[in-house]
């Protein structure tokens, strides 16, 4: 156990990955052994990750002999095992720390229904002459209207946070969970200049050096394109 003996198997652009990317990063393990894979060579059905995960997924990581996957249960994982390594992921006391389980909990919950689930997945397992259809287009508009509100739940939770961070005084596991999210808003075009503190959020945390440092790769070579853009124009 320990720096040396950890590997993470990853997928550039994936939320999951990058969760546990940045906590790594938090805790000071961004240096470890790291393999990426590409969805595109089915990379995540390999031997290799077949072995760590039988749900052919990533993020998958390994710290000696102990495999821990999910992203959600890697982030924990590491705070338990070294909760005196870098940042401090969940709050000591109590309350606070209360409140930061919530959020991720909730953000996790909620963002990946609304935005992963019911646009992103729901467009792309759509076949595309079908994306022109009227059926389509009103289910995607009403899960517009939906992830509508829900933003308006987290532009509210960022606003009445002082210090710049969702979940309380300083940077937690519930920003870990939410920035991945509103990047994800951003990669898919929105302007987010219906909620001006999700945006700002989104800009000053990008700077943090957990999060720019393992920003996806591919993500930088260039923005999404034309119909790929599924939020430009609609949030
Ligand atoms: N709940 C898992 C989800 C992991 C997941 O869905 N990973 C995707 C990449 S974003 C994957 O490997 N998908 C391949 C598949 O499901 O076959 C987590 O949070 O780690």
């Amino acid at each position: 156990m320990g720096k040396e003996d950890m590997h993470l198997i990853w997928g550039s652009g994936s939320g999951p990955c990058w969760k546990a990317m940045i906590a790594l990063a938090e805790k000071g393990f961004d240096d470890i052994e790291k393999t990426l894979i590409e969805f595109s060579k089915k990379g995540h059905k390999s031997k290799e990750v077949m072995e760590l995960n039988s749900r052919g997924q990533v993020p998958t990581f390994k710290d000696g002999d102990i495999i821990v996957n999910e992203s959600m249960a890697i982030c924990l994982y590491l705070e338990k095992a070294y909760p005196n390594s870098g940042t401090k992921l969940l709050p000591e006391e109590v309350a606070d720390y209360a409140k930061v389980i919530q959020l991720a909990i909730e953000a996790q919950e909620n963002l990946n229904m609304k935005i992963m689930i019911k646009c992103i997945y729901f467009t792309w397992m759509t076949p595309e002459e079908k994306r022109e259809g009227k059926e389509f287009i009103e289910a995607f508009e009403n899960n517009i209207k939906d992830l509508k509100e829900e933003l308006k739940i987290w532009e509210k939770h960022v606003k009445e946070s002082e210090s710049g961070h969702v979940g309380g005084k300083a940077f937690s596991l519930a920003d870990v969970v939410l920035y991945t999210f509103v990047a994800y808003l951003v990669r898919f075009g929105s302007s987010l200049d219906d909620y001006p503190n999700l945006l700002k959020y989104y800009k000053n945390l990008g700077e943090r050096p957990s999060i720019a440092k393992t920003f996806p790769p591919h993500w930088k070579e260039g923005p999404l394109e034309g119909k790929k853009l599924l939020f430009k124009g609609a949030l």
